[in-house]
């Protein structure tokens, strides 16, 4: 008993990571332990039964080189169609911009250039798709971290939006444009990075180019492609379908552990 009471504490008390307290403050990340309030409840027990047993800063399988798929297949969107895109893909990605904005300190714009520069994280991880396949690359880029760490966050960001240049579905309103979505306690796992190299290449557009989402704990349709915008917001109440994702507008569960 008393050793899952102090488990407990560790959890919900906030004992926080060194790089989670640079980055918020003990504020903001006090207030994730309310993230439970906006999600559906078996999901909510999914999240903490995953994080009660294998803590918040459990790390996915690394793999060896050896262990990496000779072939990954591309899923869900393979080259976004809009004028935009294509003009940006057909200049190398130079006149691309990262916007990062929201609940920010200090909103910023990022070039593919500025994210190289700086310190990077590779990872041989397995990617697993819900419609039954998986495939393991070797993903190289950004810790959401350190740029979340460059833009500061402010006391009330819970949530981190991407938001994808494709539209799965042609609609008038827009809402069929990708989008994903993670709680802070994600956003700073070591093993989440912004991605803009797989497998010592350069991101192809079928994998995601410029940028791509890795986080590792979860399930593919979380590995958000062709990010071209990340926001902090406090809620998703004001974004499509309100719930966090563009699978999950139609049905998916937002916390998609694996
Ligand atoms: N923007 C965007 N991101 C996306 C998707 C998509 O259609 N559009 N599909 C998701 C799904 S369901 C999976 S399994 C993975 C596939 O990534 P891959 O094409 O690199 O295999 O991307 C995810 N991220
Ligand atoms: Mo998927």
């Amino acid at each position: 008993m008393s050793t899952l009471f102090t488990r407990r504490r560790f959890l919900v008390g906030g004992t926080l990571g060194a790089s989670a307290l640079a980055l918020s403050g003990c504020d903001v990340l006090d207030q994730n332990a309310d993230v439970a309030n906006v999600l559906r409840s078996a999901e909510h027990l999914t999240m903490k039964a995953q994080r009660f047993l294998q803590g918040r800063d459990a790390l996915a399988r690394e793999f060896d080189e050896k262990d990496i798929s000779p072939s990954f297949r591309v899923n869900g969107t393979s080259a976004p169609d809009s004028e935009d895109y294509l003009e940006l893909a057909e200049g190398n990605f130079s006149a691309w911009r990262l916007k990062v904005d929201g609940l920010v300190e200090r909103p910023r714009e990022f070039s593919l250039a500025d994210l190289k520069g700086l310190p990077a994280r590779t990872q041989i991880t397995r990617h697993d798709c819900v419609e039954g396949w998986s495939a393991i690359g070797k993903w190289k880029g950004v810790p959401l971290a350190s740029l979340l760490r460059l833009t500061g966050l402010k006391p009330t960001a819970r949530y981190v939006v991407l938001h994808c240049a494709d539209e799965l579905e042609q609609t008038l309103d827009g809402s069929g444009r990708y989008y994903e979505s993670i709680d802070l306690i994600d956003a700073v796992h070591p093993q989440t990075i912004l991605a803009y190299q797989m497998n010592g290449d350069d991101l192809s557009v079928g994998h995601g180019a410029p940028l791509r989402l890795r986080v590792e704990r979860q399930l593919g349709y979380k590995q958000a492609k062709y990010i071209m915008r990340v926001e902090l917001v406090d809620s998703f109440t004001g974004l499509w379908g309100g719930n966090g994702g563009y699978w999950e507008d139609r049905g998916y569960e937002w916390y998609a552990g694996i």
